[in-house]
């Protein structure tokens, strides 16, 4: 099975959005494996966001990020780091589709309400960040069947 950590943002969490953006992931088929509200610290952000480091909006990033409470999730399923980034849309919630969590809920391109994992290293670095394995209940869901290929 394919993880990938997705991290409801501080605007998502002020607005009230957590429980909407919960049920489209849940919606799809994705199998929710960790669960956690947490305040990420500046040291974790920096490590997280590493890859953008040099970018003018780095230092905007971290304190967005590290400005209220996030929700990090560990979710599961075939094909879930494209699955959970289709459901999200472009980075730029202006540009995001209708239909994609920051398409339906988003306008800017920095509040874009949710973080999800590109590349399956990626995923494993960043998963890695913020749970520890126990942290992750692996056990079959009763429907999981509807949501893989037949063989
Ligand atoms: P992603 O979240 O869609 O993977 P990345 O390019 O990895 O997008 O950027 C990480 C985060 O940095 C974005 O989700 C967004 O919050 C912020 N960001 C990206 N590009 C810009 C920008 O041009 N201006 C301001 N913030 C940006
Ligand atoms: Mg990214």
């Amino acid at each position: 099975m394919q993880k990938t950590l997705i991290i409801i943002k501080p605007d998502a969490f002020d607005r009230r959005l957590v429980g909407k953006i919960v049920s489209r992931f849940e919606a799809k088929g994705l199998q929710l494996l960790a669960m956690k509200l947490a305040a990420i610290s500046e040291e974790t952000a920096k490590k997280h966001y590493a890859e953008h480091e040099a970018k003018p909006f780095f230092d905007g990033l971290v304190r967005f990020i590290t400005g209220g409470p996030v929700v990090l999730m560990v979710w599961g399923g075939g094909s879930a780091i494209a699955a959970a980034r289709r459901l999200m849309g472009r980075t730029n919630a202006a540009e995001a589709e209708p239909g994609t969590i920051r398409g339906d809920w988003g306008l800017s391109g920095q509040f874009n309400l949710v973080h999800g994992s590109d590349s399956p290293e990626s995923a494993e670095r960043e998963i890695d960040l913020f749970f520890s394995p126990e942290e992750l209940v692996e056990l079959p869901h009763s429907d999981s069947k509807w949501f893989e290929s037949p063989s």
